[in-house]
């Protein structure tokens, strides 16, 4: 533990209570940032979300947040590609895991929701390691609340609108559904990237088009870059309040088999990381990375990728310095 610095604190690693049974202490922190109990002081803070209980297929998703700070040990100061310096420019801490309830999936949300109204009081910009895509509504139920409705950048292989998913209206099947239903979203400024597999009917994304949605199809990504598509959402999401949601399944399976519904055909990392570089000068409130299931991660990559993924937006982040 300690006070927060500008720089990555250059040890081996920090620690941080684990949220999986909250008894230990033996998490490393993200990118061997200082650990501290509360948001109090930071322009942006990394918080674990270890749940698995909204996932419907491959378990695991606890074990995310866990993994995803394992292997930012890798992790430098800076940014290479966009030369941007996080470190120099916002105060930015490892502030634990959420204190969840895995026998209890609406408590659970409960405990969330609790947890970033916290988070966002201090003006805090929450960057999230899930955990499966559940959390992305009570997260969502917080930032609305301090913000009002918001643009949301989705990117997955699945839309995530169900209605009931095995008789049921949480799951991490459902989070933008009901998000929607409580007008947590700012519709017009909704983009959901890299949509895909199999579905429950032949027009899968007709629920998202008709709220008004942009909806960019897997096909529309495939053998091209990315980069002049965010053009066009970063004037779709204009100079309000946005959410970055990133599902690691929108990547192939063949670069992040790690992950609990995995589609095949893919985006690539490359894309990934044009998605998130194009988010910068947007108003982001918050992000998340979600759906790392470590036991299905041979390699540890996924959770790799996933830690830079996070650090790519943390380097977006209104405030953080180029040089
Ligand atoms: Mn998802």
């Amino acid at each position: 533990s300690g006070t927060p610095s500008r720089k990555s604190s250059g040890r081996r690693f920090m620690f941080s209570q684990c949220g999986v049974c909250g008894a230990c202490e033996w998490d490393p922190t993200m990118a061997k940032l200082p650990f501290q109990e509360t948001a109090e002081g930071l322009d942006a803070a990394f918080v674990g979300v270890p749940i698995d209980t909204g996932t419907s297929n491959r378990p695991g998703a606890r074990f995310g947040p866990r993994q995803i700070r394992v292997e930012s040990a890798l992790l430098r100061a800076y940014n290479s590609g966009t030369r941007a310096a996080p470190f120099e420019s916002i105060m930015v801490a490892d502030i634990g895991d959420v204190n969840v309830n895995v026998y209890d999936l609406k408590d659970t949300c409960k405990r969330i929701r609790e947890a970033y109204r916290k988070i966002l009081a201090t003006g805090c910009i929450p960057l999230t390691m899930g955990g499966d895509h559940t959390i992305a509504y009570p997260i969502l139920q917080a930032v609305a609340e301090k913000y009002g409705p918001v643009g949301l950048v989705h990117v997955d292989a699945h839309a995530d609108t169900s209605d009931v998913v095995l008789g049921e209206r949480i799951g991490h099947g459902t989070p933008f559904r009901r998000c929607v239903e409580e007008g947590l979203l700012d519709c017009k400024r909704v983009v959901q990237i890299g949509l895909r597999g199999t579905g429950y009917s032949a027009d899968s994304y007709e629920w998202s088009r008709a709220q008004g949605f942009r909806v960019v199809q897997v096909e529309e990504c495939w053998f091209k870059s990315l980069a002049p598509l965010m053009a066009e959402v970063r004037t779709q999401m204009g100079n309000g309040p946005v959410y970055l949601s990133f599902d690691i399944d929108a990547l192939d399976p063949g670069f992040a088999p790690g992950t609990g519904t995995p589609e095949i055909a893919g985006l690539t990392p490359i894309q990934g990381v044009e998605i998130i570089r194009g988010c910068r000068g947007l108003n982001l409130v918050g992000c998340d990375l979600v759906e790392v299931s470590p036991p299905y991660d041979t390699t540890g990559n996924t959770a790799l990728t996933g830690a830079n993924l996070l650090f790519e937006m943390l380097c977006v982040l209104p405030k953080v310095k180029h040089y």
